[in-house]
């Protein structure tokens, strides 16, 4: 499916194929979204992970129910604090840093942002940047390991419960995965991935509650499974919502859009369209808004404190030639809310 595909500069300034996209509107929506893709070979569905996810999704909706009822309200605080941590694990740590280079970080910082995207469980750092790189570089075609073109559910989660296309391994090996081979920080999380995970993501959040404030076990558990689940929709939501529903203002002939309501779950990430456009840029957004975007707020704050340097963004006068040229027209109008 890598056939149409023209060539752009990648944020290295790399020459990399790209794929052509309907540019209407409505032939987008027919060729991509109105009428699924179908996929170019037969599904072999991992049953293990379908099994998990009723799983997950059964205890989660119990967890959701605890939290509102039983839970003490130190759980209750306790579970935001540690889902924002767990956010920024994957918006700081995983997409902004390790994935896009946007920023630099001491090791201090990446120490921490690291046990932050444990907490997520979203697989490891390593696995998670070369499937997300994978993304950037072949968005929508069948190397793209969530391709949008394939349906919201497809894109959502389903891709998570079916083997990869061959396109997925055949494209992300070519990719250069060197500067994580040299974060010994990454590779160190990698190595022990398995136990760091149980322990950080499910482990650590169940104990805690139990053991300083009384809270019961079976509903710290619970509640942690809740938590856990609502974030991976939080993060699915990028790949589908927000490649499906919102405006294009920076380039209309891809799908990624600008969508406020994905922006305020993913701490920031819902920018899309701007994001594909300028991946290097730190904010993932044009404005970088702290009330729509806390992993700005955060990566700023780091900068102020010396972790984080080297934060990369983008001229207001490229932005704006860019929009003009290849936006939809919505840049003209959007507004704080369109922008991000
Ligand atoms: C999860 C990830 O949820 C979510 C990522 C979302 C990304 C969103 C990005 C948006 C921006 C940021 C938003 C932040 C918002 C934050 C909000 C606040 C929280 N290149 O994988 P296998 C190789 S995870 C090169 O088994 P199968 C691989 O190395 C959820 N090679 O493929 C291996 O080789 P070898 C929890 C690749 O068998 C071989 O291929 N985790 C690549 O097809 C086989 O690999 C799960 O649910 C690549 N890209 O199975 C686990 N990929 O044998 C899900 C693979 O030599 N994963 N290879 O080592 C699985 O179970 C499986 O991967 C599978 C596919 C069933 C999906
Ligand atoms: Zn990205
Ligand atoms: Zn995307």
């Amino acid at each position: 499916n890598i056939v149409e595909a023209s060539l752009v500069l990648d944020d290295n300034s790399n020459i990399r194929e790209e794929p052509k996209v309907p540019t209407s509107h409505r032939a987008r929506r027919r060729s991509s979204h109105g009428k699924r893709q179908r996929p170019s070979r037969a599904r072999q569905i991992v049953w293990r992970n379908v099994l998990a996810f009723v799983y997950l999704h059964t205890t989660a909706v119990y967890g959701f129910y605890l939290l509102g009822t039983a839970a003490q309200w130190r759980t209750v605080l306790f579970t935001l604090v540690y889902a924002h941590l767990a956010g920024l694990g994957i918006t700081a740590g995983a997409h902004r840093l390790w994935a896009h280079r946007s920023y630099k970080a001491t090791w201090p910082l990446r120490f921490f942002l690291m046990i932050c995207q444990t907490i997520a469980f979203q697989n490891h750092i390593y696995e998670w940047v070369r499937d997300h790189r994978v993304h950037h570089k072949y968005t929508d075609t069948d190397a793209d390991p969530h391709n949008s073109r394939r349906g919201f559910f497809f894109s959502h989660m389903g891709w998570l419960m079916l083997r990869k296309h061959p396109h997925v391994r055949e494209h992300g090996q070519k990719l250069d995965m060197s500067d994580l081979e040299a974060d010994s920080i990454v590779m160190w999380q990698r190595r022990y991935y398995i136990p760091l995970m149980v322990m950080w993501c499910f482990g650590i959040p169940s104990w805690i509650p139990s053991f300083f404030w009384g809270e019961q076990l079976y509903v710290a558990y619970y509640v942690t499974l809740a938590r856990y689940t609502f974030q991976l929709h939080a993060t699915w939501l990028v790949n589908s919502a927000a490649h499906i529903w919102g405006m294009r203002p920076y380039d209309k002939n891809i799908s990624p859009t600008q969508n406020l309501g994905v922006a305020i779950v993913s701490l920031g990430e819902g920018w899309h369209n701007y994001h594909h456009v300028f991946p290097w840029d730190y904010k993932t957004a044009e404005l970088g808004n702290y009330g729509t975007n806390m992993t700005a707020g955060f990566i700023d704050c780091c900068a102020k404190l010396g972790l984080a340097y080297n934060l990369k963004s983008v001229t207001n006068e490229y932005i704006r030639r860019k929009a003009q040229r290849s936006g939809d027209g919505s840049h003209t109008h959007g507004g704080v809310w369109g922008w991000g």
